[in-house]
Protein backbone atom coordinates (compact mmCIF):
# COMPACT_ATOMS: atom_id res chain seq x y z
CA UNK A 1 0.00 0.00 0.00
CA UNK A 2 1.43 3.24 -1.21
CA UNK A 3 0.77 6.79 -0.63
CA UNK A 4 -1.71 8.34 -3.45
CA UNK A 5 -1.88 11.73 -2.81
CA UNK A 6 -1.26 14.08 -0.50
CA UNK A 7 -4.09 16.76 0.32
CA UNK A 8 -3.07 20.40 1.90
CA UNK A 9 -6.11 22.45 3.30
CA UNK A 10 -4.84 25.78 4.89
CA UNK A 11 -7.05 27.02 7.80
CA UNK A 12 -8.04 29.66 10.07
CA UNK A 13 -9.64 29.95 13.43
CA UNK A 14 -10.24 32.77 15.65
CA UNK A 15 -7.47 33.83 18.09
CA UNK A 16 -7.70 36.20 20.94
CA UNK A 17 -5.06 39.37 20.97
CA UNK A 18 -2.12 37.69 23.16
CA UNK A 19 0.90 39.94 23.61
CA UNK A 20 4.72 38.67 23.34
CA UNK A 21 7.71 40.40 23.38
CA UNK A 22 7.38 40.35 19.05
CA UNK A 23 3.79 42.26 19.40
CA UNK A 24 0.19 40.42 19.47
CA UNK A 25 -1.49 38.39 17.93
CA UNK A 26 -3.60 38.64 15.07
CA UNK A 27 -7.60 37.71 14.76
CA UNK A 28 -6.90 34.82 13.01
CA UNK A 29 -4.25 31.82 13.71
CA UNK A 30 -3.47 30.13 10.33
CA UNK A 31 -2.47 26.00 10.02
CA UNK A 32 -2.38 23.80 7.27
CA UNK A 33 -4.07 20.23 7.59
CA UNK A 34 -2.14 17.74 6.21
CA UNK A 35 -3.70 14.15 4.58
CA UNK A 36 -1.76 11.63 3.26
CA UNK A 37 -3.94 9.28 1.64
CA UNK A 38 -2.93 5.37 0.27
CA UNK A 39 -6.51 4.81 -0.84
CA UNK A 40 -9.28 2.82 0.24
CA UNK A 41 -10.35 5.33 2.67
CA UNK A 42 -7.01 5.02 4.33
CA UNK A 43 -5.93 8.31 5.58
CA UNK A 44 -3.07 9.60 7.85
CA UNK A 45 -2.71 13.28 9.78
CA UNK A 46 -0.58 16.25 10.19
CA UNK A 47 -0.77 19.22 10.98
CA UNK A 48 1.88 22.27 10.15
CA UNK A 49 1.80 26.24 10.02
CA UNK A 50 -0.28 28.04 7.31
CA UNK A 51 1.27 30.84 6.14
CA UNK A 52 2.07 30.78 2.54
CA UNK A 53 5.95 30.28 2.28
CA UNK A 54 5.64 27.03 4.19
CA UNK A 55 2.73 26.04 2.22
CA UNK A 56 4.46 26.77 -1.04
CA UNK A 57 7.59 24.12 0.29
CA UNK A 58 4.78 21.71 1.25
CA UNK A 59 3.34 21.86 -1.97
CA UNK A 60 6.12 21.26 -4.13
CA UNK A 61 7.03 18.13 -1.97
CA UNK A 62 3.71 16.52 -1.69
CA UNK A 63 3.09 15.78 -5.47
CA UNK A 64 7.00 13.70 -5.05
CA UNK A 65 6.12 11.64 -2.10
CA UNK A 66 3.39 9.53 -4.09
CA UNK A 67 4.02 6.22 -4.87
CA UNK A 68 6.08 6.19 -1.64
CA UNK A 69 5.17 3.64 1.00
CA UNK A 70 4.14 5.06 3.75
CA UNK A 71 6.31 3.14 6.51
CA UNK A 72 9.17 4.33 4.58
CA UNK A 73 9.82 7.89 6.47
CA UNK A 74 13.47 7.74 6.22
CA UNK A 75 13.09 8.09 2.11
CA UNK A 76 10.66 10.67 2.31
CA UNK A 77 12.63 12.61 4.48
CA UNK A 78 15.66 11.88 1.81
CA UNK A 79 12.78 13.30 -0.99
CA UNK A 80 12.33 16.47 1.24
CA UNK A 81 15.98 17.32 1.59
CA UNK A 82 16.70 16.36 -2.09
CA UNK A 83 14.23 18.83 -3.19
CA UNK A 84 14.47 21.67 -0.66
CA UNK A 85 18.16 21.58 -0.89
CA UNK A 86 20.01 24.87 0.64
CA UNK A 87 16.70 26.07 0.59
CA UNK A 88 16.64 28.62 4.02
CA UNK A 89 12.81 29.70 4.19
CA UNK A 90 12.93 32.60 7.44
CA UNK A 91 11.06 30.95 10.43
CA UNK A 92 7.66 33.13 10.55
CA UNK A 93 5.81 30.89 12.81
CA UNK A 94 5.96 32.56 16.36
CA UNK A 95 9.40 33.11 18.57
CA UNK A 96 10.95 29.71 17.61
CA UNK A 97 14.92 31.40 16.47
CA UNK A 98 16.70 30.87 13.44
CA UNK A 99 16.23 29.09 10.34
CA UNK A 100 18.68 26.81 8.74
CA UNK A 101 18.41 24.97 5.89
CA UNK A 102 18.19 21.62 7.31
CA UNK A 103 15.48 23.23 9.94
CA UNK A 104 13.29 24.00 6.93
CA UNK A 105 13.33 20.40 5.57
CA UNK A 106 13.03 19.19 8.75
CA UNK A 107 9.46 21.44 8.91
CA UNK A 108 8.48 20.65 5.63
CA UNK A 109 8.59 16.46 6.69
CA UNK A 110 7.29 16.58 9.93
CA UNK A 111 3.65 16.94 9.33
CA UNK A 112 4.08 14.19 6.42
CA UNK A 113 5.77 11.97 8.96
CA UNK A 114 2.75 12.01 11.60
CA UNK A 115 0.39 11.36 9.04
CA UNK A 116 2.53 8.29 8.07
CA UNK A 117 2.75 7.45 11.68
CA UNK A 118 -0.98 7.70 12.33
CA UNK A 119 -0.92 5.62 8.71
CA UNK A 120 1.26 2.89 10.14
CA UNK A 121 -1.22 3.03 13.45
CA UNK A 122 -4.13 2.09 11.44
CA UNK A 123 -2.17 -0.66 9.34
CA UNK A 124 -1.20 -2.33 12.20
CA UNK A 125 -3.63 -1.86 14.77
CA UNK A 126 -1.56 0.21 17.37
CA UNK A 127 -1.32 3.84 18.67
CA UNK A 128 1.42 5.74 17.66
CA UNK A 129 3.04 5.89 20.76
CA UNK A 130 3.68 2.24 20.11
CA UNK A 131 5.30 3.06 17.16
CA UNK A 132 7.34 5.23 19.24
CA UNK A 133 9.21 2.54 21.83
CA UNK A 134 5.62 2.45 23.63
CA UNK A 135 3.88 4.44 26.48
CA UNK A 136 5.33 5.23 29.59
CA UNK A 137 2.63 7.31 31.25
CA UNK A 138 -1.33 7.08 30.80
CA UNK A 139 -1.13 11.28 31.17
CA UNK A 140 0.92 13.97 29.47
CA UNK A 141 0.80 16.63 31.72
CA UNK A 142 0.82 20.28 30.37
CA UNK A 143 0.91 23.66 31.65
CA UNK A 144 -1.43 26.53 32.32
CA UNK A 145 -0.08 28.95 29.25
CA UNK A 146 -1.00 32.40 30.26
CA UNK A 147 -0.38 35.59 28.07
CA UNK A 148 -1.09 39.25 28.55
CA UNK A 149 -3.32 40.25 26.36
CA UNK A 150 -5.83 43.01 25.25
CA UNK A 151 -9.60 42.73 26.42
CA UNK A 152 -10.71 42.57 22.33
CA UNK A 153 -9.24 42.89 19.05
CA UNK A 154 -10.27 46.70 17.88
CA UNK A 155 -14.04 46.73 16.73
CA UNK A 156 -14.77 43.32 18.24
CA UNK A 157 -16.77 42.75 21.50
CA UNK A 158 -14.68 41.65 24.12
CA UNK A 159 -13.89 38.05 24.34
CA UNK A 160 -14.67 35.32 27.21
CA UNK A 161 -10.71 35.94 28.39
CA UNK A 162 -11.58 39.32 29.08
CA UNK A 163 -8.30 41.88 29.36
CA UNK A 164 -4.82 40.69 31.57
CA UNK A 165 -2.63 43.55 31.98
CA UNK A 166 -2.35 43.71 35.44
CA UNK A 167 -0.84 40.69 38.60
CA UNK A 168 -4.51 40.61 39.55
CA UNK A 169 -5.70 39.93 35.64
CA UNK A 170 -3.07 37.33 35.69
CA UNK A 171 -3.55 35.21 38.56
CA UNK A 172 -7.41 35.52 37.71
CA UNK A 173 -6.01 34.15 34.09
CA UNK A 174 -4.73 31.18 35.97
CA UNK A 175 -7.32 30.57 38.03
CA UNK A 176 -9.85 30.28 34.71
CA UNK A 177 -7.21 28.06 33.29
CA UNK A 178 -6.62 26.24 36.44
CA UNK A 179 -10.47 25.97 37.33
CA UNK A 180 -11.48 24.35 33.64
CA UNK A 181 -8.70 22.45 32.90
CA UNK A 182 -6.65 21.31 35.99
CA UNK A 183 -3.08 22.58 35.10
CA UNK A 184 -0.73 21.51 37.91
CA UNK A 185 2.14 24.17 36.69
CA UNK A 186 1.68 27.67 35.38
CA UNK A 187 3.89 29.27 32.39
CA UNK A 188 3.79 33.21 32.04
CA UNK A 189 4.32 34.43 28.51
CA UNK A 190 6.26 37.59 29.38
CA UNK A 191 8.18 40.15 26.75
CA UNK A 192 5.55 42.21 26.71
CA UNK A 193 6.07 44.82 29.42
CA UNK A 194 9.26 45.77 31.42
CA UNK A 195 10.40 43.24 33.74
CA UNK A 196 9.77 44.41 37.04
CA UNK A 197 6.10 44.49 35.88
CA UNK A 198 6.20 40.68 35.02
CA UNK A 199 8.11 39.84 37.92
CA UNK A 200 5.27 41.10 39.89
CA UNK A 201 3.00 38.83 38.41
CA UNK A 202 5.31 36.01 38.71
CA UNK A 203 5.39 37.00 42.70
CA UNK A 204 1.72 37.32 42.46
CA UNK A 205 1.06 34.08 40.78
CA UNK A 206 3.50 32.41 43.62
CA UNK A 207 1.27 33.69 46.50
CA UNK A 208 -1.66 32.42 44.75
CA UNK A 209 -0.45 28.82 43.65
CA UNK A 210 2.49 28.50 46.55
CA UNK A 211 2.14 24.15 45.20
CA UNK A 212 2.56 25.12 41.82
CA UNK A 213 5.99 25.05 39.17
CA UNK A 214 5.81 28.72 37.40
CA UNK A 215 7.76 29.63 34.62
CA UNK A 216 8.14 32.70 32.64
CA UNK A 217 9.69 32.89 29.17
CA UNK A 218 10.07 36.84 27.74
CA UNK A 219 11.15 35.69 24.13
CA UNK A 220 14.66 37.00 24.31
CA UNK A 221 13.37 40.59 25.30
CA UNK A 222 16.45 40.82 28.17
CA UNK A 223 19.45 41.67 27.82
CA UNK A 224 22.21 39.36 29.74
CA UNK A 225 22.33 41.96 33.19
CA UNK A 226 18.61 41.85 33.43
CA UNK A 227 18.36 38.51 32.56
CA UNK A 228 20.97 37.56 35.43
CA UNK A 229 19.30 40.11 37.37
CA UNK A 230 15.45 38.29 36.78
CA UNK A 231 17.20 35.29 37.81
CA UNK A 232 18.56 36.35 41.22
CA UNK A 233 15.10 37.38 41.78
CA UNK A 234 13.34 34.53 40.99
CA UNK A 235 15.26 32.13 42.82
CA UNK A 236 13.16 29.70 44.79
CA UNK A 237 10.07 30.89 42.05
CA UNK A 238 10.81 29.35 39.18
CA UNK A 239 11.10 26.08 37.46
CA UNK A 240 13.12 27.30 34.66
CA UNK A 241 13.89 30.80 33.12
CA UNK A 242 12.64 30.87 29.54
CA UNK A 243 14.83 32.00 26.87
CA UNK A 244 15.65 35.32 28.93
CA UNK A 245 18.52 36.66 26.29
CA UNK A 246 19.21 35.97 22.59
CA UNK A 247 21.72 33.53 21.82
CA UNK A 248 23.74 30.95 22.53
CA UNK A 249 26.45 33.24 24.13
CA UNK A 250 24.22 35.76 25.73
CA UNK A 251 22.46 32.56 27.02
CA UNK A 252 26.02 30.90 28.36
CA UNK A 253 26.55 34.38 30.08
CA UNK A 254 23.18 34.19 32.63
CA UNK A 255 23.90 30.24 33.04
CA UNK A 256 27.04 31.40 34.74
CA UNK A 257 24.33 33.15 37.60
CA UNK A 258 21.99 31.38 36.72
CA UNK A 259 24.16 27.89 37.42
CA UNK A 260 25.18 29.11 41.25
CA UNK A 261 21.52 30.08 41.87
CA UNK A 262 20.41 26.61 40.74
CA UNK A 263 18.18 28.00 38.70
CA UNK A 264 17.51 25.83 35.34
CA UNK A 265 17.50 27.94 31.48
CA UNK A 266 15.20 26.87 28.87
CA UNK A 267 15.14 27.37 25.57
CA UNK A 268 12.93 27.10 22.08
CA UNK A 269 15.25 29.75 20.32
CA UNK A 270 18.34 29.63 20.35
CA UNK A 271 19.07 25.55 20.37
CA UNK A 272 16.12 24.91 17.42
CA UNK A 273 18.19 22.52 15.38
CA UNK A 274 20.48 19.48 15.83
CA UNK A 275 23.59 21.76 14.29
CA UNK A 276 22.69 23.87 17.52
CA UNK A 277 23.50 21.25 20.08
CA UNK A 278 27.35 21.16 19.83
CA UNK A 279 27.91 24.63 20.86
CA UNK A 280 25.15 24.68 23.35
CA UNK A 281 26.30 21.59 24.98
CA UNK A 282 30.09 23.63 24.94
CA UNK A 283 28.71 26.73 26.49
CA UNK A 284 26.02 24.85 28.73
CA UNK A 285 23.76 27.76 27.39
CA UNK A 286 20.79 26.11 28.56
CA UNK A 287 20.18 23.07 31.28
CA UNK A 288 16.12 22.26 29.50
CA UNK A 289 15.47 22.25 25.77
CA UNK A 290 11.55 22.48 24.53
CA UNK A 291 11.01 20.73 21.62
CA UNK A 292 8.68 21.28 19.16
CA UNK A 293 7.92 18.30 16.41
CA UNK A 294 6.76 20.84 13.92
CA UNK A 295 10.71 22.36 13.48
CA UNK A 296 12.55 19.20 15.24
CA UNK A 297 11.10 17.09 11.94
CA UNK A 298 8.13 15.03 13.37
CA UNK A 299 7.74 12.67 16.28
CA UNK A 300 11.17 10.27 15.71
CA UNK A 301 13.30 13.42 15.16
CA UNK A 302 12.12 14.54 18.56
CA UNK A 303 12.94 10.98 20.12
CA UNK A 304 16.12 11.45 18.78
CA UNK A 305 16.52 15.13 20.36
CA UNK A 306 15.16 13.32 23.61
CA UNK A 307 18.27 11.06 23.54
CA UNK A 308 20.80 13.36 22.93
CA UNK A 309 19.79 15.81 25.97
CA UNK A 310 19.57 12.36 27.97
CA UNK A 311 22.75 11.91 27.22
CA UNK A 312 24.48 15.49 28.05
CA UNK A 313 22.17 15.86 30.52
CA UNK A 314 19.86 18.65 29.60
CA UNK A 315 16.21 18.72 30.81
CA UNK A 316 13.24 18.05 28.05
CA UNK A 317 9.92 20.06 27.71
CA UNK A 318 7.76 20.81 24.97
CA UNK A 319 7.25 23.97 22.87
CA UNK A 320 4.10 25.04 21.68
CA UNK A 321 2.54 27.64 18.94
CA UNK A 322 -1.42 28.02 18.15
CA UNK A 323 -2.22 24.70 16.96
CA UNK A 324 -5.60 21.94 17.04
CA UNK A 325 -6.28 18.93 17.50
CA UNK A 326 -4.21 16.66 15.15
CA UNK A 327 -1.24 18.25 16.89
CA UNK A 328 -2.29 17.86 20.49
CA UNK A 329 -2.66 13.92 19.12
CA UNK A 330 0.68 14.23 18.26
CA UNK A 331 2.39 16.05 20.94
CA UNK A 332 0.25 13.54 23.41
CA UNK A 333 1.64 10.17 21.44
CA UNK A 334 5.44 11.57 21.58
CA UNK A 335 5.12 13.17 25.70
CA UNK A 336 3.76 9.08 26.09
CA UNK A 337 6.65 7.70 24.91
CA UNK A 338 9.79 9.78 26.23
CA UNK A 339 10.81 8.97 29.31
CA UNK A 340 13.17 11.84 29.53
CA UNK A 341 10.02 14.49 29.26
CA UNK A 342 10.09 15.77 33.10
CA UNK A 343 8.12 18.52 32.81
CA UNK A 344 4.62 20.00 31.53
CA UNK A 345 4.50 20.44 27.70
CA UNK A 346 3.47 23.93 26.70
CA UNK A 347 -0.11 23.78 24.70
CA UNK A 348 -2.01 26.69 23.44
CA UNK A 349 -5.34 24.77 23.18
CA UNK A 350 -7.29 26.58 25.63
CA UNK A 351 -6.82 30.04 23.89
CA UNK A 352 -8.80 28.53 20.87
CA UNK A 353 -11.74 28.18 22.61
CA UNK A 354 -12.73 24.59 21.31
CA UNK A 355 -12.25 25.69 17.78
CA UNK A 356 -10.51 22.32 15.82
CA UNK A 357 -10.64 20.10 12.97
CA UNK A 358 -11.24 16.98 14.73
CA UNK A 359 -13.86 15.56 15.61
CA UNK A 360 -13.80 14.75 19.44
CA UNK A 361 -10.52 17.10 20.26
CA UNK A 362 -8.30 15.02 23.20
CA UNK A 363 -9.62 17.02 26.49
CA UNK A 364 -7.63 18.15 28.92
CA UNK A 365 -8.60 17.24 32.09
CA UNK A 366 -6.69 17.18 35.56
CA UNK A 367 -3.83 19.10 33.84
CA UNK A 368 -3.16 16.47 31.23
CA UNK A 369 -4.11 14.89 28.30
CA UNK A 370 -5.07 10.94 28.39
CA UNK A 371 -2.95 8.86 26.36
CA UNK A 372 -5.45 7.29 23.22
CA UNK A 373 -4.99 3.56 23.15
CA UNK A 374 -6.98 3.45 19.41
CA UNK A 375 -4.97 2.90 16.04
CA UNK A 376 -3.07 5.45 14.91
CA UNK A 377 -3.23 9.16 16.04
CA UNK A 378 -6.82 8.45 17.54
CA UNK A 379 -8.48 11.38 16.37
CA UNK A 380 -10.88 11.81 13.38
CA UNK A 381 -11.17 14.67 10.79
CA UNK A 382 -14.49 16.83 11.04
CA UNK A 383 -14.62 17.18 7.39
CA UNK A 384 -17.44 19.68 7.90
CA UNK A 385 -15.01 21.83 10.28
CA UNK A 386 -12.70 21.14 7.64
CA UNK A 387 -14.09 23.21 4.69
CA UNK A 388 -15.67 25.88 7.52
CA UNK A 389 -12.20 26.71 8.59
CA UNK A 390 -10.89 26.73 5.15
CA UNK A 391 -14.06 29.21 4.03
CA UNK A 392 -12.14 31.36 6.59
CA UNK A 393 -8.71 30.90 5.81
CA UNK A 394 -9.75 32.54 2.41
CA UNK A 395 -12.03 35.06 3.81
CA UNK A 396 -9.37 36.72 6.57
CA UNK A 397 -7.25 37.22 3.88
CA UNK A 398 -4.00 36.42 5.97
CA UNK A 399 -1.18 35.07 4.94
CA UNK A 400 1.58 35.22 7.56
CA UNK A 401 2.04 36.01 10.75
CA UNK A 402 2.56 39.58 11.44
CA UNK A 403 2.43 40.48 15.09
CA UNK A 404 4.41 43.56 15.04
CA UNK A 405 2.61 44.85 12.03
CA UNK A 406 -0.74 44.37 14.03
CA UNK A 407 0.51 45.56 17.47
CA UNK A 408 1.33 49.03 15.37
CA UNK A 409 -2.86 48.80 15.25
CA UNK A 410 -2.45 49.06 18.96
CA UNK A 411 0.79 51.11 19.34
CA UNK A 412 1.81 53.04 16.25
CA UNK A 413 5.45 53.55 16.93
CA UNK A 414 5.91 49.68 18.28
CA UNK A 415 9.14 48.41 16.67
CA UNK A 416 10.08 44.58 17.38
CA UNK A 417 13.54 44.73 18.93
CA UNK A 418 15.24 42.54 21.17
CA UNK A 419 16.48 42.58 23.16
CA UNK A 420 14.33 45.63 24.53
CA UNK A 421 15.35 45.97 28.28
O1 LIG B 1 2.05 32.24 20.77
O2 LIG B 1 2.80 34.28 21.03
C1 LIG B 1 2.91 33.05 21.10
C2 LIG B 1 4.20 32.50 21.64
O3 LIG B 1 5.03 33.58 21.97
C3 LIG B 1 4.88 31.61 20.64
O4 LIG B 1 4.97 32.26 19.40
C4 LIG B 1 6.25 31.18 21.10
O5 LIG B 1 6.93 30.56 20.04
O6 LIG B 1 5.07 29.81 22.74
C5 LIG B 1 6.23 30.15 22.18
C6 LIG B 1 7.41 30.14 23.10
O7 LIG B 1 7.41 29.40 24.05
O8 LIG B 1 8.39 30.83 22.84
MG1 LIG C 1 9.43 29.81 24.65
Amino acid sequence: MNIVEVRLTPVAFADPPLLNAAGVHEPWALRTIVEVDCGDGLVGLGETYGDLPHIELLRRVAPLVVGVDPFATSRILEIVRAELGATDAPDRHGLTGVSTPEKTALRVFSPIEVACLDLQGQLTGRPVHDLLGGAVRDAVPFSAYLFYKYAAHPGAGSDPFGEALTPDQIVAQARTLIDRYGFGSIKLKGGAFPPDQELDAMRALRDAYPELPLRIDPNAAWTVETSQRVAREMVGILEYLEDPTPGLAGMAAVADVARELGMPLATNMCVVAFEHLPEAIARDSVQVVLSDHHYWGGLRQSARLAGICQTWGIGLSMHSNSHLGISLAAMTHLGAALPELTYAADTHTPWQLGADVVESPLPIVDGAVRVPTTPGLGVTLDRDALARMHEDYVKCGLTERNDAGYMRTFVPDFEDVRPRW
